[in-house]
């Protein structure tokens, strides 16, 4: 199985931790976001041109991180269960795996994007817009999270692969210092080995990234 992907793209992240708690083996194929030829050439193998996307070993395409997850759960009994068996956890799971991507992740890489443009080029009312998105999604997890260990209740699942990568720019864009449960959720995510070899993977090109920001 082939998968496209970015290391700093958090869709791509979500779907590697999955790969990892589940213990499937993969073969990776970085696609370099940022370079406009790659971009190019990647689209005439997924018109959208957006990673992740697994490929099967009879060419068979999914794209969509949940859907690759659902793929992984379905056809693999090894390592994690990310979606249950039971119908309504299962719903629940989904549910805010959803609310997690279109919320939180979506919300925060806007304010990501914002932030790389100049100061008097940025969108405040999109900048406004996605911080109070974010906002009630910190308020329904910190109130969450005063009980539960994991996005839905006991067990680590796909919608925590969601939330992780999605926390990980928020720390610096929509910071929940002042959100105790909110903080021991990402220290519980952020020890989890699945993320940390994706943080290992991301890391350099975070660097270079940085780097390149401050020329
Ligand atoms: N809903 C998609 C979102 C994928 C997505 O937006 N990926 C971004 C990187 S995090 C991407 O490929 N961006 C490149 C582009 O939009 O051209 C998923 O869950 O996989």
């Amino acid at each position: 199985m082939k998968l496209y992907y970015f290391p700093l793209s958090t869709y791509s992240q979500k779907a590697i931790m999955a790969f990892h708690e589940k213990q499937v083996a993969f073969e990776p194929q970085l696609i370099r976001l940022f370079d406009e030829s790659e971009r190019k050439a990647y689209r005439e193998i997924y018109p959208l041109g957006k990673v992740p996307l697994l490929i099967l070993p009879d060419g068979h395409k999914i794209p969509e991180s949940s859907i690759i997850i659902e793929y992984l759960d379905t056809h693999f009994e090894t390592g994690t269960r990310l979606i249950p068996d039971h119908k309504d956890l299962a719903r629940r799971v989904r549910f805010t795996d959803r609310i997690n991507d279109l919320y939180l992740n979506d919300s925060v890489v806007t304010l990501l994007f914002q932030s790389w443009k100049p100061e008097d080029q940025r969108d405040q009312e999109l900048i406004d817009r996605n911080r109070e998105r974010i906002d009630t999604v910190y308020r329904f997890m910190e109130n969450h999270f005063e009980k539960a260990t994991w996005a839905c209740g006991d067990s680590f699942s796909m919608a925590d692969c969601a939330a992780a990568p999605a926390l990980f720019y928020a720390r610096q864009l929509a910071p929940f210092d002042g959100r105790p449960n909110i903080q021991a959720y990402w220290r519980r995510l952020e020890a989890r080995p699945s993320y940390q070899k994706v943080a290992e993977e991301a890391a350099p090109h975070l660097a270079a990234m940085r780097g390149n920001a401050a020329q």
